[in-house]
């Protein structure tokens, strides 16, 4: 790996929120493209910090602060992830689901979408189905993006869908899903009308759910 995706890389792990800003500006400033700065330095040390969670090594507090790290790196990111290819139109209200506080995956799914010219509505982390329930009632989305990092929050998801059933709004809008322990699978049983695993296949997947 490039030496500055390596410094980017522990400056995450180790919560360093003040490097992480400047060495994310140093690999684009090196010509490296804003998707390897992400996947190979950015996402992969908040994979090892999840790993060094399980291990028991790192805790809560070293969660939050690489994860704090990591944002403010996107923040420097955000401006070059953003795609320039033909605009899609279409409005997506975003949420990371009831009792799930993850919301870094969400952010840059949000992230992408606008980059692709979608309007976002982010409700934010820990959205109760009555939320994404109000904006589809009131026409403002055309797609329903729910994010969850958490088995045992995964299950809100569905609770959302049947929300959005017994609202009598759920043929109003497409429901797309992802997040860490989300598959394919999982979305068919649900009944959601995609999954994506990451970001980019989540900007795919939209456009293509609105006929782009
Ligand atoms: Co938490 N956490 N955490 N955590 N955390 C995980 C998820 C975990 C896997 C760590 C581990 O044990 N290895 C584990 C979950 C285990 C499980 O459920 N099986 C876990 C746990 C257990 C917990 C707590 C329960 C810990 C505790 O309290 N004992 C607790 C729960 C709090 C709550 O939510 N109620 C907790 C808390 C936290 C912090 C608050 C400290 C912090 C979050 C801060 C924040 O988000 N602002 C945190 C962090 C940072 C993590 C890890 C380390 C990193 C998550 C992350 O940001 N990844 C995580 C370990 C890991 O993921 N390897 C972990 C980077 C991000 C870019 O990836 O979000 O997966 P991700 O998004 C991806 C894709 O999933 C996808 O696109 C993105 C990439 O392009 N995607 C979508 C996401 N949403 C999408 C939506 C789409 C499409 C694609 O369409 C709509």
């Amino acid at each position: 790996m490039e030496k500055v995706l390596n410094s980017l890389y522990d400056a995450i792990v180790a919560g360093d929120a003040s490097r992480a800003p400047g060495l994310v500006q140093q690999a684009l400033d090196s010509g490296l493209p804003a998707p390897q700065i992400l996947i190979e330095a950015m996402i992969s040390a908040m994979n090892h910090v999840g790993k060094m969670f399980e291990e028991g090594e790192f805790f809560i507090p070293e969660m939050l602060i690489a994860a704090r790290a990591m944002q403010a790196g996107l923040a420097v990111l955000k401006p070059h992830l953003m795609q320039a290819d033909v605009k899609a139109t279409g409005r997506v209200v975003a949420g990371t689901v009831k009792g799930d506080l993850h919301d870094i995956g969400k952010n840059l799914v949000c992230m992408l979408l606008e980059g692709a010219g979608f309007e976002i509505i982010d409700l934010g982390t820990d959205v109760v189905p009555e939320k994404f329930v109000e904006v589809v009632k009131e026409g403002k989305a055309d797609i329903v993006a729910l994010s969850a990092l958490l088995t045992t929050t995964m299950p809100n998801m569905k609770v959302t869908i049947e929300a959005l059933k017994s609202a009598g709004v759920r043929e109003k809008a497409k429901v797309i899903i992802g997040g860490a322990p989300l598959t394919q699978a999982y979305a068919d049983q649900i009944g959601a009308d995609g999954f994506a695993p990451d970001a980019s296949r989540a900007v795919a997947l939209a456009k293509s759910l609105m006929g782009v």
